[in-house]
């Protein structure tokens, strides 16, 4: 049957607008869709780079103003890939417009500036998404369906943190393009929003919500040069972040993030440990679980080493063949794949605006703790 075509507007073309493009490029040629993605028109205010991302990128037209690209009748969704100052004016200006809204993570810089954006899709019925892209690593949804079996029984910790290194020098400068996650303005907090959201999202969507929690975050450097204006400026943002929770069903969280771990670029690991067993996943090793079963006789205990490359485990059916490896690039679009399954079976994909509004809830939470000391209720 013929496919109906899905028109996207993109907004921005910086590395997440690239992540975005690849994918909806390559989700129809591995996945059975009712919905092919047409990469219609993409948005910039720098027509210059607009245009060269267009070209690249196979984008049919270029605007330099998402205005007028929300205003176009030929576009179904908006993809926002901006800084994340500009999520929410360009989401809640897509929603009014009755196109779907798909947003890159976080969803806005603060809890207080994201609700009025799932207040509008949710008025306007759009279906939406942000792209916590982590979630569809598939050895990252299989750990979510071990959990959910109960195979691991009473769960006790979540354990996960995201450290990176490129921050460290004084001479990196905030504010601009490539370097926007260091200004507080443009970003609305550092680690905490950047790379904890991951976590957080992987920890809630797994182990269910987070009750209260306590944190202890730092600015390392304290001034940096606006990379714009040259302006030398106090930094806003938070370097480095470590968190302590209780979760709702009475396990412990611990969580850390950092841009200051020598030697580590993008290390994001999470483990679980149950009364039954353990499972640990870390990306450098993006398709590996381990796994731990003490209910297996004590002579045969030990740790192993799943590779999540089987026809059976999630996603990996739609790629090659058992034992052959997908990477990073595959979790967008996957994202893709689940986001056009859920507008044709009603069941959206998630994480929905409103499910992604909890994860902000608790950035919020961890910068207000990070500033008093004190424990305090996460979400609503
Ligand atoms: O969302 C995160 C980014 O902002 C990413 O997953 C990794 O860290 C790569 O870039 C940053």
């Amino acid at each position: 049957m013929a496919r109906k075509t899905l028109n996207i507007g993109m907004v921005g073309y910086g590395f997440m607008g690239r992540a975005h493009s690849n994918a909806y490029r390559t989700v129809g040629n591995f996945f059975d869709l009712a919905y092919q993605p047409v990469l219609k028109a993409v948005a910039a205010r720098n027509a210059e780079k607009a245009a060269a991302f267009a070209e690249t990128w196979g984008y049919e037209s270029i605007e330099d103003d998402w205005r007028r690209l929300v205003e176009r009748e030929d576009i179904d969704a908006i993809d926002i890939c901006t800084p994340n100052d500009l999520h929410a004016e360009i989401a809640i200006a897509a929603a009014g417009a009755g196109k779907m809204v798909l947003c890159e993570k976080p969803l806005a810089r603060t809890a207080a500036e994201a609700l009025p954006m799932v207040e509008a899709v949710e008025k306007a019925g759009v279906p939406n998404l942000v792209w916590y892209n982590y979630r569809r690593v598939p050895a990252v949804s299989f750990i979510k369906q071990i959990v959910a079996s109960g195979k691991l029984g009473k769960i006790f910790h979540y354990r996960s943190k995201f450290l990176q290194d490129w921050t460290i020098s004084p001479d990196v400068p905030q504010g601009g393009a490539g370097t926007w996650r260091l200004d507080v303005g443009a970003a609305g907090s550092g680690v905490t929003g950047d790379l904890l959201a991951h976590c957080i999202d992987g920890a809630i969507w797994i182990n269910g919500s987070i009750d209260t929690l306590t944190a202890m975050t730092e600015t390392f450097v304290k001034q940096r040069r606006n990379a714009l204006s040259g302006e030398v400026q106090a930094v806003g943002i938070d370097d480095a972040a470590a968190v302590l929770t209780r979760f709702a069903n009475g396990s412990l969280g611990t969580f850390e993030s950092t841009r200051y771990a020598r030697g580590h670029k993008a290390l994001y690991t999470l483990e679980i440990n149950g009364e039954h067993g353990s499972l640990a996943w870390d990306l450098h090793d993006l398709n590996r679980v381990q796994w731990f079963d003490h209910r297996v006789e004590s002579a045969l205990r030990g740790w192993s080493s799943i590779l999540v490359t089987d026809g059976d485990h999630p996603y990996l059916g739609r790629w090659w063949v058992p034992g052959l490896s997908i990477g990073y690039e595959h979790s967008f679009v996957h994202t893709v794949a689940d986001f056009i399954e859920g507008l044709s079976s009603g069941k959206p994909a998630a994480p929905t605006f409103r499910d992604a509004l909890e994860t902000t809830q608790i950035c919020d939470a961890i910068i207000e703790s990070g500033r008093s000391g004190a424990w305090v209720s996460a979400g609503a």
